[in-house]
Formats: structure tokens, C-alpha cells, sequence
């Protein structure tokens, strides 16, 4: 863990309240959830803060605009942030906002400290002004001779201001940049902060003339100037714990600063990394232990924006797949500190190969031969073979990683460690083989197979409470743990938490396997009533399913016995199950899709489907179903098909037969 190792504090930026918040906000805010969840649940004293920067001239604009008070605009725009988190189960200590007295008149005394410490002063400031990015820009910074960050005009404005001596402190920064060769994350984004320092820091602008911007906290010397946002708004993360500079220290303050993460996206960094510790240094103060810079979400490859209508509003991702799965996408999804894109078929994928095909059939396999065979009760663990040691091995290790990697806010590994445990699960069932122990009645090494893969379900479910705390709570029900607060992670990483004895409740399934994508969002992306600001048009969104064929006219229903077969006709074909190992796209035809299929014989057969505008093919592996195994071989495209597997639907194809039970590979179907 990055702090002392009894607390934690971690904060999120405050978010601009002229934005309604979206994907990006619900991101950094996601993230610094689960990490304090985590931390809470190990009994640590744990600070989450986050909250919104409601100065500055573009929330001024907007309240105009209205014909409203900058005020009540700010009072109205801080809504769907609170809204937002409600819906996503972020869990904070404390929610911010810079027009709270708490925070003004802290940052008041902050500039007359710095002021009567020699660190403020006065002169003229000129150069091309943004509005919209709210900062001067130098010539040389101009595109086509607009602001660089949001492509709109630039106004040149000379004016006197109050500077705050940043440059004085440069020096102190490199030193605290090299000997803490952690305090910015990951290493790509020290490195560009070591590249910022390479030159010469000037003095940073932090006022502006209340004459032309008044929506700030005013120079408590002087009321002709208000703060600029960014001087006012990073001082958000102390001024919340109570600081102040003239004493006495606050509870909260002495407990939690340092703080252990900041979390802030990669475009805020240089504010974060460069103005934010010079401030503390001015003060007196050290900066936090770890700045985490994550990356950009695009959408469909394009940059998310309100001019291209690509907004992702996670209100609609809550109320479509559940704010659980959408929490773990985000995390699963991108290792944070990496740029991503985002689509409904990614998430789509990753819900069904990790959550409903892996963790999912996990569960539900352990638990139905449970009830089938063993009455669902959890047995004994017997005596442990080497394959049981490996699986024990393999637990305590995923946990262990888990943790250092969630705790170093390197999600997307503590995942892949995890689901190498549960991928080990499954393969585990299909190595023991519990229908043959049942079948040769050795129900004691039956009950221990089955139990050692209900105590990893037991283990992920545990692990997973912070990620995804609904989820997580409903696998534990299934195993009959249940608890309104989250179930404590000691004993982890022992495969043996469960009682012996205990009987499993009757459920159902966790992780239903998501056959197409919402209604409501392949509507948006067909473009069908693409409702206002719910999400991306269907081409910003996610390509462009093409248009269902117009549907043909089925024969007419045989009437004539002719066209009804006999029994002997109907015997000639062979199906039996299979169970798909492999699935790729066919290398020369866009339509199928190539599957390596165990069908209970020495070699796996190659089965050509044309499926692949139905199906991702890696979220059919681990499926069973039905293979006509009797069929003559045929090349489809060059590749030869030994089979073929039964679908629902015509020429459309809307799902794959299977069976309801675990069965061995190579069972006929009658
Ligand atoms: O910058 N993907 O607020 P903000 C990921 N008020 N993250 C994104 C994103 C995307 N597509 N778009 C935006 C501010 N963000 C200041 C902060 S802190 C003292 C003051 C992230 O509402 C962005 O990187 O414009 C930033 O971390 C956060 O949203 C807030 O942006």
C-alpha cells in the first residue's frame, strides 16, 4: 500500500460543474471507489474525497445565459455529479464544493500568507487569452492562431495580475522528484513531468480582474482581483480535511495529509505535478505520496466530445447492463494509466467471456452438480492430490498478487491474476471429471472436487466486493454466505472457508449470458430514436450493424405425410454435445467463424459456422453444444468443416443449441 499502513486517503479532481458528468468523471470517480472500498474492507481508516470546482468564467457565461445567479447555476449543475455517484455506488468520505465557506475563506488565508511571505506580486501580464480553456497562451502555443486545447478564438488581453513565485520552487520539485522516484505514476507520465522541469519554471498568474471575471474568491487585500480556478481549485484537497495556515491543525488534516493517491486524468497532470506542489512546498507542506495519471477514453476511436455527439452518458450504461458490470469494465477494460476506446460490443465481449462464460459457468457448474448429485451440499475437502495443491498454490498466489496490484492501481493485473484462478477452476472440473466419480459412486472425492471450486468462487467473490459489490454479494448468497456489509478478506487466500455440511440455496444464475445488446442500445446505434443526450449516434458509438435481410417466405407447413420423416430417417443422424476449445474468424471469409470442438473422440474436429455476425468468437469458448457428428466433411472457404453445430434461426442466426446440464463431451442427444 502506498501510506501508513492504518489509513488511507485518496482523491479524485473536482470536476467542472458547466460538464455534465460522463464516462471520464465516472472513471477517475470508479476507480478511487473501489481502491477505498478496498482499503475499508482491510480495516483501514480510509478518506475518500472528491467534489466540483464551481468557479471561473465559463460557469459565469452559462449562469448569464440562463438569466440565473452564478450561484443558483452552480446549486443546479452539482446535482447529476451527486446523482451520478448515487447511481454508481461511490461510496465518499466527503464531497467538496469550491463556493463552500470551508473552502473560501481557507483559500483567502492562503494567498495572504503566501503574500506576506514574499511568495505573491504584482505586475503586468499579457498574452493571448482562451476563454474556453480559461489560461493565456504564448504565440507559439496557438493552432491556426486558436487555443491549442479546445480550437477556439483567443483574445489578446493585457492586464495587471498577482503572480505566485512558482519558479522559487522548481528546484525544491526536482529534488522531491528524484529522491521519491514513485511520487508520479506510471513512469511515462514522470518522465514527461521530468521533461517539464528540464526547462526554466516561470511564475504562475493566479489572479484575474474581478472586472472582467468575477466569479471567484476574492483577494482578501484587495477585492479588484479573484483567484484564478486553478489556484482556488487544487487547494480543494486540504482545505476539505480542515486545513488552514494559521493553525490549529484539524483532526482530519494531521490523520490523512499526505494524501496516499491523488488520481487525476493525464491532461491535468503538469497542474497537479507542478503548480499543486510548488503551492505545498510554499506552505510548508509535503505533496501527496502517489499522483496517478490515467489515460483518455475515446469512443469508437474518436476523441469524446459534445461537438461530435459522442458523449457516453453511464446512465445509460447503469440502467443497461448494471452498474456492476460497468464498473468492472472500466477497470478491466484499460490498464489505468493507458488511453482506451470504448464500445458496446467491447463491453459486450468482456462481460461474456469473463463475467458469464469464466466466473460465471464456474459457479454454476459447481453449484448444479452439487444439487444434482450431492443434495447441494458442501463436502469435505479429503485428502489433497497434487492437482488440489497446485489449486491451493495457485489461490494463495492470485490473492497475493490481487492485492499488491490493486492496491498499486494496477487493476487490469490484479484481474488477469485473478482470472487465472478461476480459469484454473474451470479447467480443474473438466481434468477431475466429476461425472465419472459420480458415476463409479466416489462421492467423497466427488464432494471434494465440487467444494474446492465452490472456495474459489468463495475467494473471487471476496475479492471482487469492492469492484463490483452487488455481484460479489449475490455469488456469496449462492454459496450460502450472506451479509449485509461486506464480508471481511481475511483467510482469502486459503481454499477453505466454506462449512462443511452447509446446504447451497437454490439461485440462479449470477451472470446471464448476454445474447444481444440492450434494445434500447442497439436502438441508438441503429439511430432509432436516438434520445437527447442518452449516448453517441450509432456510427460514433459502434459500427453499424447491417440491416437484417428482408425475411423470405418459409415453405409452407407439410401437410402431406410425405414430408414427414420416420423415426429410422431421424436415427440416421448422429448429434451428440461438444465443447468448443478454440473459436477464431475464418482467415478468408468474414461471415464464419473457424471452431476447434471436443466432441469426446482422441482429436478435437474443425467446424466452419457461418455465425460470425452473431457471435464474438471468444465468447463462445467453454460453451457446450450440439454437433451433427455424422455429416460429410465439406470445405467451406479451403478450411474443412467435420461437423456442423446447431443454431436457432434461419439465415439469421439467433443462438446456439445447448443443454441445460453439465455433460461430458461426446454425449449423444436423442
Ligand atoms: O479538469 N477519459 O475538471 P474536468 C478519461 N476542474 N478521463 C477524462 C475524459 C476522458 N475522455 N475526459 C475528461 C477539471 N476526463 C478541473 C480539475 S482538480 C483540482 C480541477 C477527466 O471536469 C480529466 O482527465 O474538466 C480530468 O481528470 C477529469 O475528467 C475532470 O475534468
Amino acid at each position: 500500500m502506498a501510506g501508513s499502513a492504518d489509513r488511507y486517503y485518496v482523491t479524485t479532481p473536482i470536476y467542472y460543474v458547466n460538464d455534465k458528468p460522463h464516462l471520464g468523471h465516472a472513471y477517475t470517480t470508479v476507480a478511487a471507489d473501489v481502491v477505498s472500498r478496498w482499503h475499508r474492507m482491510n480495516g483501514r481508516s480510509v478518506h475518500f474525497l472528491t467534489g466540483v470546482d464551481e468557479h471561473g468564467q465559463k460557469v459565469l457565461q452559462a449562469a448569464d445565459k440562463k438569466g440565473i445567479s452564478p450561484q443558483q447555476h452552480v446549486d443546479e449543475m452539482v446535482q447529476p455529479y451527486q446523482r451520478l455517484w448515487q447511481a454508481l455506488g461511490i461510496r465518499y468520505d466527503d464531497f467538496i464544493r469550491t463556493t463552500e465557506p470551508r473552502h473560501e475563506r481557507v483559500v483567502q488565508a492562503v494567498l495572504q500568507k503566501l503574500k506576506d511571505q514574499g511568495d505573491l506580486y504584482e505586475d503586468v501580464y499579457e498574452g493571448w487569452y482562451s476563454t474556453s480553456a480559461e489560461r493565456f497562451w504564448t504565440e507559439k502555443d496557438l493552432v491556426d492562431g486558436k487555443c491549442p486545447d479546445t480550437g477556439q478564438p483567443v483574445e489578446w488581453v493585457r492586464e495587471t495580475n498577482w503572480f505566485f513565485r512558482m519558479g522559487k520552487y522548481a528546484d525544491q520539485l526536482r529534488d522531491w522528484l528524484d529522491r521519491h522516484p514513485d511520487f508520479v505514476q506510471p513512469e511515462s507520465r514522470r518522465n514527461e513531468v521530468l521533461g517539464y522541469l528540464k526547462k526554466d519554471v516561470g511564475d504562475l498568474c493566479i489572479s484575474r480582474p474581478a472586472s472582467r471575471m468575477s466569479w471567484g474568491i476574492p483577494f482578501p487585500w484587495d477585492d479588484q482581483f479573484v483567484t484564478y480556478v486553478w489556484f482556488d481549485a487544487l487547494l480543494n484537497y486540504i482545505t476539505a480535511l480542515g486545513y488552514h495556515p494559521d493553525g490549529p491543525t484539524s483532526e482530519l488534516f494531521a490523520k490523512y495529509w499526505p494524501a496516499d493517491h491523488q488520481l487525476v486524468g493525464k491532461d491535468i497532470l503538469t497542474t497537479h505535478s507542478v503548480y499543486w506542489s510548488t503551492m505545498l512546498f510554499a506552505l510548508g507542506l509535503t505533496p501527496a505520496r502517489c499522483l496517478y495519471a490515467h489515460g483518455w477514453w475515446t469512443v469508437e476511436g474518436q476523441k469524446m466530445s459534445k461537438s461530435l455527439g459522442n458523449v457516453v452518458d453511464p446512465h445509460l450504461l447503469i440502467d443497461e447492463y448494471g452498474v456492476d458490470t460497468f464498473r468492472y469494465h472500466l477497470l478491466r477494460e484499460i490498464s489505468f494509466g493507458s488511453d482506451g476506446d470504448f464500445s458496446h460490443s467491447a463491453l459486450m465481449a468482456r462481460y461474456n467471456a469473463d463475467l458469464a462464460n469464466d466466473l460465471g459457468n464456474l459457479l454454476h457448474r459447481a453449484v448444479s452438480m452439487s444439487h444434482k448429485w450431492l443434495g447441494g451440499e458442501v463436502r469435505a475437502l479429503g485428502e489433497t492430490t497434487a492437482a488440489d495443491e497446485a489449486l491451493d498454490v495457485l489461490c494463495t498466489r492470485a490473492a497475493g498478487t490481487y492485492t499488491a496490484e490493486l492496491e498499486a492501481l494496477h487493476f487490469d493485473r490484479a484481474f488477469d491474476a485473478l482470472w487465472e484462478l478461476i480459469g484454473a477452476g474451470n479447467k480443474y472440473i473438466d481434468t477431475q471429471e466429476p461425472w465419472a466419480l459420480n458415476r463409479n459412486g466416489d462421492h467423497a472425492r466427488l464432494g471434494a472436487v465440487l467444494r474446492r471450486c465452490l472456495e474459489i468462487v468463495r475467494v473471487a467473490a471476496l475479492l471482487l466486493q469492492p469492484v463490483m459489490p452487488g455481484k460479489a454479494q449475490a455469488l456469496l448468497a449462492q454459496l450460502g454466505l450472506t451479509g449485509d456489509a461486506p464480508l471481511p478478506l481475511h483467510r482469502v487466500d486459503g481454499l477453505d472457508g466454506l462449512t462443511e455440511g452447509a446446504v447451497l440455496p437454490p439461485g440462479d444464475p449470477v451472470f446471464p449470458r448476454m445474447m444481444e445488446l440492450p434494445a434500447r442500445v442497439q436502438q441508438l446505434l441503429d439511430g432509432v430514436g436516438g434520445g437527447k443526450g442518452t449516448a453517441a449516434p450509432a456510427d460514433k458509438l459502434d459500427r453499424k450493424p447491417k440491416p437484417p435481410p428482408a425475411p423470405k417466405k418459409e415453405p409452407p407447413v407439410a401437410e402431406d405425410s410425405k414430408d414427414l420423416i420416420s423415426i429410422d430417417d431421424f436415427a440416421k443422424v448422429e448429434l451428440k454435445t461438444g465443447r468448443i476449445l478454440e473459436a477464431a474468424p475464418h482467415p478468408d471469409a468474414d461471415r464464419l467463424l473457424v471452431f476447434k470442438v471436443d466432441v469426446g473422440e482422441e482429436t478435437p474436429r474443425t467446424i466452419v459456422a457461418g455465425i460470425a455476425s452473431r457471435f464474438e468468437p471468444e465468447t463462445l469458448i467453454g460453451q457446450t453444444v450440439i454437433v451433427v457428428a455424422n455429416l460429410k466433411p465439406a470445405k467451406l472457404r479451403g478450411v474443412e468443416s467435420q461437423g456442423m453445430m446447431l443454431a436457432a434461426g434461419g439465415k439469421q442466426v439467433k443462438g446456439l443449441c445447448t443443454v441445460t446440464e453439465p455433460v461430458l463431451p461426446g454425449t449423444p442427444v436423442r
